[in-house]
């Protein structure tokens, strides 16, 4: 059998996808479950997301609104951004660094493993460039760096989905704009062995015992995953602009846990498609 990558060939009018199909084209439709928050902090109001999506994925998002803060027009960015008649006010830009903890509890235990992948194209002098994609055990606490072509993964040690492969949840970070301004937001991922205490990624407030971090960086320590806790930094950097006031239209920035595996087909497969499981026949 030849894997052919790329788009598939097109079918003449009239025939299916597969062998014995008419052209027909199915959906399902979906539901989504959206748990939010509305926390006022300071200037700002702050939306806090979760959605389920009936597919499976998850949605984590947070979004901004509010006033321009009113104490911060002095240009301290070396810009900062007109906002008000001609240019005599200048808003200085600012950081929103927003940090997710996860811990998961796939299949009811804690005892996950987690997986790095990188994927290299490189060209060949024959038409089609080559792929390859390698996996990476993350077996100790890692500071991890987002990269082209690289995602990482959550598995479950305690369960597999009806086809036999292990259920996980794959971490699809949303735009981010990584903020060098701190030693906790210098890396995209952290993954911590779980420890009760290390509840914020920040200013951490419980007590984790004389000369433990205050911050997620400094709990990267070598410790072996057993219980991993994943911690998503996604940054967006605000330069104001004049349609900021008022109230401020709402800044979204967020990430996705994709289902990978959990289900041994996607849950809103229309029963139609039910027996498409696996490689099935292409019309020749
Ligand atoms: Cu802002």
């Amino acid at each position: 059998m030849r894997h052919h990558p790329g788009p598939r060939p097109r079918l003449p009018h009239g025939r299916g996808r597969l062998r014995g199909e008419e052209s027909k084209v199915y959906q399902l439709q979906g539901k989504d479950l959206l748990l939010y928050t509305v926390n006022q902090v300071g200037w700002y109001e702050y939306i806090t997301e979760w959605r389920f999506a009936g597919d499976g994925t998850m949605t984590m998002q947070v979004g901004a609104t509010g006033t321009l803060s009113p104490m911060d027009y002095d240009a301290g960015d070396g810009r900062g951004w007109p906002i008000g008649k001609g240019a005599k006010d200048y808003a200085t830009s600012h950081a929103h660094n927003v940090f997710w903890r996860l811990n998961f509890g796939l299949d009811g235990s804690p005892k996950s493993k987690v997986e790095q992948y990188d994927s290299k194209t490189t060209a060949t002098s024959g038409r089609i460039p080559k792929t390859k994609t390698t996996r990476t055990k993350v077996t100790k606490e890692l500071a991890g760096d987002a990269a082209a072509a690289r995602w990482w993964r959550v598995v479950s040690s305690a369960g597999k989905n009806k086809d036999g492969h292990p259920r996980s949840y794959e971490i699809v970070p949303g735009h981010t704009t990584k903020y060098q301004g701190r030693s906790f937001t210098k890396h995209d991922v952290y993954f911590t062995e779980y420890n009760k205490c290390e509840q914020f990624a920040s200013n951490n407030l419980r007590n984790c015992g004389a000369g433990a971090g205050k911050s997620v960086d400094k709990w990267v320590n070598g410790q072996t995953l057993k219980h991993p806790i994943v911690w998503v930094n996604i940054g967006f950097h605000h330069i104001a602009r004049d349609e900021d006031q008022e109230p401020m239209p709402v800044h979204w920035q967020g990430f996705q846990l994709s289902p990978r595996d959990v289900t041994a087909m996607n849950p809103l497969t229309p029963p139609a498609l039910s027996g498409h499981n696996g490689h099935t026949e292409e019309a020749r």
